[in-house]
C-alpha cells in the first residue's frame, strides 16, 4: 500500500521549559498535522550541544520533551516521535551535506549572529547547526515543515542545499515547504506584551509553562499587564496586552477572536483576565496530568522512543544510502544493516 499523504517533519529542541507560546506555535500544529500527513517529530538533541549545556540537564530535558509531546496528543501509532541521536543517519547526512553548503551563507544566518555575538566561546557546531537541520529535513523526503517564523532562514538554506545536491549529484531530495502558524505563532510575555514569551528571556510571571499547576496559571493571568484604554478589542499595536490575551483565549478555546470580542464587549479587564486564565487551565490541565504519568514511567518512554527510532531509521536509511552512492563512495554490500549493529568499517 502506498501512502500519498504529505510527509511532515519537524524538530524540537530538548532545552528549556516549554511555554504556552511553544504549545501555541508548535505542539498544537504538530498534533494537527499528524492528522493530515505522515508525520515525523524529532527531538533534536544533537542540536542542543551547540551552545553551552549540562549533560545531566540534556538527559532529563530529552525525556521531559518526549513525555510532553506524547502528552500533548502525538500518538506513537500514527506519528513517528524519536530522538535525533538514535538515528545515526542525521550526523552522517550533516557531514555529507556540508560539502554542498556555502560557508558564506552559514555566516549570514541571523540566528548564528545573534547567538554568537559577544560570546567568549562559539562552537563550530553553532555555525554548522543549519546543515544538521537541513539533513534532518532532507533525509525524510519531507514535503512540509511546520516551524516558527524564526526558522524561515534555516529552511531556505535547507532548500538551497537540497537543490545544490540534486544539481551536482542527481535528483535525490524533495524540496520541502515551510508551514507557519497563522494564529498563535507569537504569544507575548504576560508582563511585557511587546516581547515574545520566551523560555530564556521571560520572567517567571511573564511566561506560562506547559506544566504549570492550575493555580500558578490563574495567578499569572490575574497579574497580566493590560492596556490603559478599557476596551476589549484586538489591536496588537495599540493594545498589545489585551490583544495577546485575546489570542491566547482563541488558541485555548478555538473560538475566533471576533467572537471573543463580542462575548466580552463591556466586560471589565479583571473578569476577562480570569476567563482567559480558566480557559488556559482547561487546556493545559489534561496535558499536565498525562505528562506526569508518562514522565514517571521511564521504561514506557524508552519503549516509545525505541519504536520511533526504528521507524525513523527505515525511512532515513535509504536516503542516506543514495547520498553515499551518488557522491561516489564505494559501497561494499548491497544495502546496509539497519540500526546500531550496522558496521561502517567492515
Ligand atoms: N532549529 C529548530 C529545530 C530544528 C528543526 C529541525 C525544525 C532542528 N531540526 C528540522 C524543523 C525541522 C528550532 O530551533 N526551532
Amino acid at each position: 500500500m502506498t501512502d500519498n499523504r504529505p510527509r511532515v517533519f519537524s524538530g524540537i529542541q530538548p532545552t528549556g521549559r516549554k511555554t504556552l507560546g511553544n504549545y501555541s506555535g508548535g505542539f498544537r500544529q504538530y498534533v494537527q498535522t499528524q492528522e493530515q500527513g505522515d508525520a515525523f517529530f524529532c527531538i533534536v538533541d544533537l542540536h542542543s550541544i551547540t551552545v553551552d549545556y549540562d549533560p545531566t540537564e540534556l538527559h532529563e530535558s530529552t525525556l521531559d520533551l518526549a513525555a510532553l509531546l506524547f502528552a500533548s496528543g502525538l500518538d506513537a501509532e500514527r506519528s513517528t516521535v524519536f530522538c535525533q541521536s538514535h538515528v545515526t543517519a542525521h550526523a552522517e547526512a550533516a557531514w555529507l551535506l556540508s560539502a554542498v553548503t556555502s560557508y558564506g551563507q552559514l555566516g549570514r544566518m541571523t540566528q548564528f549572529k545573534d547567538k554568537s555575538a559577544g560570546r567568549e566561546f562559539v562552537s563550530a557546531g553553532l555555525f554548522t547547526y543549519p546543515v544538521l537541520m537541513a539533513g534532518d529535513i532532507l533525509l525524510y523526503q519531507t514535503d512540509l515543515v511546520p516551524i516558527g517564523d524564526d526558522q524561515r532562514q534555516h529552511l531556505e538554506l535547507a532548500r538551497d542545499v537540497a537543490e545544490r545536491f540534486n544539481h551536482r549529484f542527481g535528483e535525490t531530495f524533495r524540496i520541502p515547504e515551510g508551514v507557519f502558524p497563522e494564529i498563535g505563532g507569537r504569544i507575548m510575555d504576560l508582563q511585557e506584551p511587546t516581547k515574545k514569551m520566551s523560555t530564556t528571556l521571560s520572567s517567571e510571571q511573564g511566561a506560562v509553562y506547559m506544566t504549570d499547576p492550575p493555580d500558578a496559571i490563574r495567578k499569572k493571568f490575574k497579574s497580566a499587564v493590560t492596556d490603559s484604554e478599557r476596551e476589549i478589542r484586538y489591536d496588537p499595536d495599540g493594545k498589545p496586552g489585551i490583544s495577546n490575551l485575546l489570542e491566547i483565549m482563541s488558541v485555548a478555546t478555538g473560538e475566533p477572536i471576533a467572537e471573543l470580542e463580542r462575548r466580552f464587549a463591556g466586560a471589565g479587564y479583571g473578569e476577562f483576565k480570569e476567563a482567559v486564565g480558566e480557559a488556559v487551565v482547561e487546556l493545559l490541565a489534561p496535558i499536565r496530568e498525562r505528562f506526569e504519568a508518562l514522565r514517571s514511567d521511564e521504561r514506557e518512554l524508552q519503549r516509545l522512543l525505541a519504536v520511533g527510532a526504528e521507524k525513523a531509521r527505515r525511512v532515513a536509511e535509504p536516503t542516506l544510502e543514495a547520498m553515499y552512492e551518488r557522491m561516489g563512495f564505494v559501497q561494499v554490500e548491497a544495502g546496509r544493516l539497519f540500526g546500531a549493529a550496522r558496521p561502517r568499517g567492515l
